[in-house]
């Protein structure tokens, strides 16, 4: 990572505490709304659980300006449809600025990568598309943070910044050209490309999340 210019640094340090205290306004919303917030996470690798206190994370840690993405995209970004009352809002992206959601129509306009991995609980060689969670935390404000991928069975595993940075783990939404079935792990679902290796060891299997809704960073 680039060493940050110190004067950079500080204004970030001061845009962070504002995001900060603007986040602990929204706070009684989200845990209001959110019945999961409880939920243990599944932490891979050793992540940075209670590492530090609560207060002041954001200024704490400054997000670093991202390089160019080293993926190859299926497409880039485009214009995001407005939600119609008749759709389904699946996902959810709590950004430092506030939470985003978004509908299957409205995630298919962000950035997409398609490949072909094994799930490995299905067992099944399949072609996956979908959104790289690089792509969703720097929408989120959050990108090179460790992330907490949330699902709607209240299954909470994190993800670490230097796997998603590097590698195009991705919130899929479709399937060999599907949209992808509940009994296949959909609507939304987390896969990890064939390489490297370690994606398909028993320490990364807790990081294919299926039913995926929420995204965030470690609080
Ligand atoms: N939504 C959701 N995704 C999940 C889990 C879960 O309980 N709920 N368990 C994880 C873990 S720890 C493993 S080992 C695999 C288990 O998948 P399987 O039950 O289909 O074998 O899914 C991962 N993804
Ligand atoms: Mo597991």
């Amino acid at each position: 990572m680039v060493p940050p210019n110190p004067a950079f640094r500080r204004v970030r340090v001061r845009l962070s505490l504002l995001l900060s205290l603007g986040l602990l306004t929204l706070l009684p919303w989200s845990s209001a709304r959110d019945p999961q917030g409880l939920s243990p996470a599944k932490t891979l690798v050793g992540a940075a659980a209670g590492r530090e206190g609560t207060r002041n994370r954001a200024a704490e840690h400054p997000v670093p300006a991202l390089p160019p993405s080293p993926f190859t995209y299926l497409h880039g970004a485009r214009p995001r449809p407005l939600a119609r009352p008749d759709e389904r809002i699946l996902f959810r992206l709590d950004g430092t600025a506030g939470p985003q959601t978004f509908t299957l129509r409205q995630l298919q306009a962000l950035p997409t990568v398609r490949y072909a991995t094994d799930q490995p609980q299905l067992k099944h060689e399949g072609v996956y598309e979908g959104v790289p969670l690089r792509d969703l935390a720097a929408l989120g404000g959050f990108a090179g943070r460790d992330v907490r991928v949330y699902a709607s069975n209240g299954f909470v595993a994190t993800i670490r910044a230097h796997d998603y940075l590097h590698e195009p783990i991705m919130l899929a939404y479709r399937m060999d050209g599907q949209a992808i079935p509940v009994l296949q792990k959909g609507p939304l679902t987390v896969v990890l490309p064939r390489r490297p290796a370690r994606f398909h060891t028993p320490a990364y299997s807790a990081a294919w999340v299926w039913f995926a809704v929420r995204l965030g960073p470690v609080p």
